[in-house]
């Protein structure tokens, strides 16, 4: 693998201050499309409103000659079909799925990247063989630690070529809290080729980063992985030379559907004064979901909204309504999901290099106006 010079592949970086949106951040944008809020009214994300993020292209794919191979510390490795894949039991997981850079352009200073603002999120019906079928069916050996994901998709990030690559941890691969699937079908249908057909990884729970798409190779090792997608990328850094967190399960998070009616340019909300119903979605990767309470005075004044969806997706974000009275005037609406552990969001940007995992509450500009 060849590693690039800054006239092809430039290194990290902050934006300038008051720097705007640069034709690298946008070109990413115009490919990676976040979810249009007013589809998180559905319990399933419609076809096509659910986020996409792609490093690099999306691989052309066809399903009669993909295979699947399994070695590494196996006893036996394996080469399957996606007819082979999908002889095992199936097992259907509902799964909210966030990119672990969601909220990232709203920081200050920016991390310039993938320039989402709150709508890296989506919720599908995931249908595949459990991970642990397949490495059962493998045999781990003992010296086992890693199990590396290689996708079909191939390009260079910050100077350095690779084959986009995760991993997950053996007790993470084998466990069943979650459930790591291999997919082969969203919401009943082979998979769109965006969101990795013919088959991807699903991690209940964790940030997108880890549901490695075009999945066509596992490999198990007897040390930890140290590649780009761990040891550089998805790590929570304070300055460039800090080794890092990790970036793993996701924090909770609400979303709230904009109220009212939009102003085409900035967007900004109009309701009518009077009752308004307020709803939205929320969710937490890491303890379940507990409670998720609203402010519509810009966090003067908290007050409990109601979940509406029970909690019988443990992977999946809830619905929650809360009932207002808009009165004339500007108000800012904003809502924050705590989970069973005490985790809330945070009313202060938490910054990181990445932008990784910030779950700062959004904050919801409403004019209310006869
Ligand atoms: N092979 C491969 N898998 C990948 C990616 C990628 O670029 N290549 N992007 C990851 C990231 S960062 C996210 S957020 C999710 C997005 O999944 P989606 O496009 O299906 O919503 O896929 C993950 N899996
Ligand atoms: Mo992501």
């Amino acid at each position: 693998m060849v590693r690039f010079e800054e006239d092809v592949s430039t290194p990290a970086r902050l934006a300038g201050p008051g720097e705007g949106i640069g034709r690298d951040e946008l070109s990413l944008a115009t490919r990676n499309h976040g979810l249009p809020l007013e589809g998180l009214r559905y319990d399933v994300t419609p076809p096509g409103m659910h986020y996409v993020l792609v490093h690099y292209d999306i691989p052309y794919a066809e399903d009669d000659t993909w295979e699947l191979t399994i070695g590494g510390r196996v006893d036996h490795p394996l080469r399957l079909s996606l007819n082979d894949i999908r002889s095992f039991k199936p097992v259907t997981t509902r799964v909210t799925m966030e990119c672990a850079g969601n909220g990232r352009a709203l920081l200050s200073p920016r991390p310039v990247s993938q320039p989402w603002l709150v709508e890296a999120v989506g919720t599908a019906d995931w249908t595949g063989v459990p991970l642990r079928t397949l490495l059962n069916e493998a045999g781990v050996q003992d010296d086992a630690v890693d199990a590396v994901f290689t996708g079909a998709d191939h390009g260079v990030e910050r100077g350095v070529e690779q084959d986009y690559q995760r991993a997950l941890p053996l007790d993470t691969a084998l466990g069943d809290e979650p459930e790591v699937l291999v997919a082969y079908a969203m919401n009943g249908a082979p998979l769109p080729p965006q969101h990795g057909r013919p088959l991807r990884l699903v991690v209940p729970g964790w940030y997108g980063m880890a549901h490695v798409k075009w999945l066509r190779d596992i490999t198990v090792t007897d040390e930890p992985f140290t590649g780009f997608q761990h040891t550089v990328a998805y790590r929570l850094r304070h300055d460039p030379d800090d080794e890092g967190v990790p970036v793993t399960r996701i924090a909770p998070r609400a979303l709230m559907v904009p109220p009212g009616f939009p102003d085409f340019m900035s967007r900004t909300r109009i309701v009518r004064p009077g009752p308004v119903r307020l709803e939205g979605r929320a969710w937490s990767g890491q303890a379940p979901l507990a409670t998720v309470d609203i402010s519509t005075d810009d966090g003067a004044t908290w007050d409990p909204a109601t979940l509406e969806t029970p909690a019988d997706h443990r992977w999946a974000w809830r619905r929650w309504t809360f009932d207002w009275t808009a009165t004339p005037g500007p108000h800012t609406l904003t809502a924050r999901a705590t989970d069973a552990e005490g985790r809330t969001q945070p009313l202060a940007q938490p910054w990181n290099r990445g932008g990784f995992a910030n779950n700062l509450v959004q904050r919801l500009p409403v004019h209310c106006t006869d």
